[in-house]
């Protein structure tokens, strides 16, 4: 029996997604990796390719028909998905609700909220049908409190968890596991999308330690490999720096 797992990963171009794609890649994980941007998929195979077997996908988590394509196209040998880590996401904009970008508020829904949902119902069916498989969406604290001018970065982040939450429950009778991972601040390409390329992004990890996105792969990777009958629901990290979304211990 072929005991290699395989896991899809959303966002898996930058930040916490290659991380964890990394670190799935060193324990010999069968990886899908996904992103849009080809020639950061094709440099990270080539990379990762040395310790396992990967493939990537190249689509917009927006476009349902993309989704759904991209899912679909798989070979064979990697169409039996264990692990699924919906990770694409972004915050785009932060500005109070009266000044909000209407592209930003439907760059965020789309992408955070019906994204998750499209790349899930892609693979869902085939989890309940084998009655196994871990899901792992990454939330954010963002989606544990508001804070201001998070107005619908927030709300995309709350609504991650309560489809995390009503995930648990359906999926319950098929002994799937599903796991929210909820971040505070780390330092990726996050606050560079956010501010869209302003050197402010800069100030958001400036006179403290923020959490590296390797932290988060870690934990991701710890929450898959529990024992079978140990599922772990819902996890808060900060930096030790962070206590809440506007408390920061800056030098
Ligand atoms: P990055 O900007 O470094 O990575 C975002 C990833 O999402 C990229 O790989 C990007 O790939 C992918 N992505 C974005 N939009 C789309 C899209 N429309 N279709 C497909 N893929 C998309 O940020 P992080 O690694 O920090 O973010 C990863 C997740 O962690 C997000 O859900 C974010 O909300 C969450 N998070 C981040 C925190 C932080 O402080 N950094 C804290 C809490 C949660 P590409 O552009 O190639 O498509
Ligand atoms: C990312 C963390 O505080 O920028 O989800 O919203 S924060």
């Amino acid at each position: 029996m072929n005991n290699t797992k395989t896991a899809l990963i959303t966002g898996a171009t930058s930040g916490i997604g290659q991380a964890t794609a990394r670190i799935f890649a060193r324990h010999g994980i069968q990886l899908i990796i996904c992103g849009r941007r080809q020639e950061r998929l094709d440099a990270l195979s080539k990379e990762l390719s040395e310790l396992t077997t990967v493939t990537s996908l190249k689509f917009d988590v927006r476009d349902k028909y993309e989704v759904f394509k991209a899912i679909g196209s798989l070979s064979t040998s990697f169409q039996h998905i264990d692990i699924l880590i919906n990770n694409a996401g972004n915050a785009h904009g932060l500005d109070f609700i009266q000044d909000g970008s209407l592209e930003d508020w439907d760059a965020m829904m789309d992408i955070n909220v019906k994204g998750l949902l499209y790349v899930s119902k892609a693979i869902i069916p085939q989890m309940t049908k084998r009655q196994s498989g871990h899901i792992v969406n990454i939330g954010s604290s963002a989606g544990k409190e508001v804070y201001p001018k998070g107005n619908v970065y927030c709300a995309s982040k709350h609504a991650v968890i309560a489809i995390t939450d009503g995930m648990r429950i359906d999926l319950n009778p098929f002994g799937i596991k599903v796991t929210a991972i909820n971040p505070g601040l780390v330092e990726t390409e996050f606050s560079e999308v956010r501010f869209k390329g302003d050197p402010k992004a800069k100030q958001v990890y400036k006179g403290y330690k923020a959490l590296q996105a390797i932290d988060i792969a870690e934990i991701i990777h710890f929450a898959i490999t529990r024992p079978a009958h140990v599922a772990i629901a819902d996890l808060l990290v900060f930096p030790t720096a962070q206590a809440n979304s506007i408390t920061v211990k800056k030098n």
